[in-house]
């Protein structure tokens, strides 16, 4: 019963039209499943890949999406760990060789010949997405998929950046951007984790939202604050700043900021991806506090596994709407803006 046409969001160019059109269902290859996707969440990623402000091209036509949700409905011939009716995720690393230096050492999404869900290959916001068996996540049934999609890239990038960050229980972590997608999930895993949170963001929704049900002890408005470094250093008891830095705005403002008021022997994680930014920190300071700047890039199959593990124990439950997949334009006019707090999670169905 899978049919041979479907609901998709496609874009033909880069920065063009978003049209809401029925495409063909594609087949499976032997390594790979085909997954009725019933939820995406919609990350700020689909919003670069739509514009091409990234210094890599997209496929064209283009399916974007990364954070699907949903059943697979066939399996390619050489596919036995993963069966029909099993509950999956497709994450934005779709697919990698398996063999390379990177992949034989579970760094997987360093792999130099990778498959990115909606950017080089076709993604979630369809509603039958391919994904190679060996990467699709695995779902336990009993979890709701309108609620674990955002795990599938926001998870489990903040919860890959965290463990990075080396921040260890008891200690500081400000969450630049504390209020989007990634910063909503990265403040409640910090808290499962035994860290203590500053949220940085703007606007009284998101302070609301930060202090009130995501567990952070500060918040500091960037665009209020006439000195954000001393606001974030103050929000620690003994005002030397966090022990870590995670930074998942989209915008190059704290990306030259957070290095002024990381604690000394702190790190500075970067995973937020302003168009055209650049890193910047003073040698003087970072030399004698002794500070780590560091990229952090997704997950590999382990940490999805473990992030998805937080959200079945019931640590994690980050704000989200859900709209139909018919509404993603609406939903990036809203996050142009910077207006959304938490994520948006699309229903394939409507
Ligand atoms: O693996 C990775 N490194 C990875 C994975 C997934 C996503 C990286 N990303 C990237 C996305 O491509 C995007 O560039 O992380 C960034 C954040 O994605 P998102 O959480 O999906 O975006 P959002 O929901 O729009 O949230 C961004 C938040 O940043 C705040 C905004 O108010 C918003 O709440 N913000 C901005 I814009 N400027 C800020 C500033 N100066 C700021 N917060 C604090 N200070
Ligand atoms: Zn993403």
């Amino acid at each position: 019963q899978i049919p041979e046409k479907q609901w998709a969001q496609v874009i033909e160019k880069t920065g063009g039209e978003i049209q809401y059109k029925q495409i063909p269902v594609q087949k499976p290859a032997s390594d790979e499943v085909l997954v009725n996707i019933k939820y995406s969440g919609v990350c700020h990623t689909d919003l670069h890949a739509w514009m091409g402000d990234w210094p890599l091209a997209t496929k064209l036509p283009l399916v974007g999406g990364h954070e699907g949700a949903g059943v697979v409905v066939a399996v390619g011939e050489h596919v036995d760990d993963v069966k029909i009716g099993d509950h999956v995720g497709i994450k934005w690393l779709n697919g990698s060789c398996l063999s390379c230096d990177f992949c034989q050492q579970s760094d997987e999404p360093l792999c130099p010949k990778p498959l990115l869900s909606g950017y080089t290959v076709d993604g979630t916001f369809q509603q039958y997405a391919i994904g190679k068996a060996a990467h699709v996540a695995r779902i336990p049934k009993e979890l709701p998929l309108d609620a674990i999609a955002p795990i599938l890239c926001a998870g489990i990038t903040v919860y890959k950046g965290l463990k990075e960050s080396g921040a260890k229980p008891g200690q500081w972590v400000a969450v630049v951007g504390a209020g989007g997608g990634l910063g909503s999930l990265a403040l409640q895993y910090a808290k499962a984790m035994g860290l203590r949170t500053i949220a940085i963001d703007t606007g009284d929704e998101k302070a609301k939202m930060c202090t009130e049900k995501l567990g952070a002890e500060a918040f500091v408005d960037f665009a209020k604050s006439s000195n954000v470094v001393k606001d974030v250093q103050a929000a620690t008891p003994d005002g030397l700043g966090p022990h870590a830095v995670l930074l998942v705005a989209v915008n190059e403002k704290p990306f030259q900021q957070a290095a002024e008021y990381v604690r000394p022997r702190g790190t500075v994680i970067c995973i937020g991806l302003p168009a055209g930014a650049y890193l910047k920190a003073p040698v003087f300071e970072s030399v004698i506090k002794m500070i780590t700047i560091r990229g952090s890039y997704v997950g590999n199959r382990k940490d999805s596994a473990e992030a998805i593990d937080f959200f079945a124990r019931g640590l994690v439950n980050a704000p989200y709407k859900v709209v139909g997949l018919s509404e993603l334009k609406a939903v990036y006019d809203k996050m142009k803006k910077g207006e959304i707090a938490g994520r948006y999670v699309l229903d394939t169905s409507k």
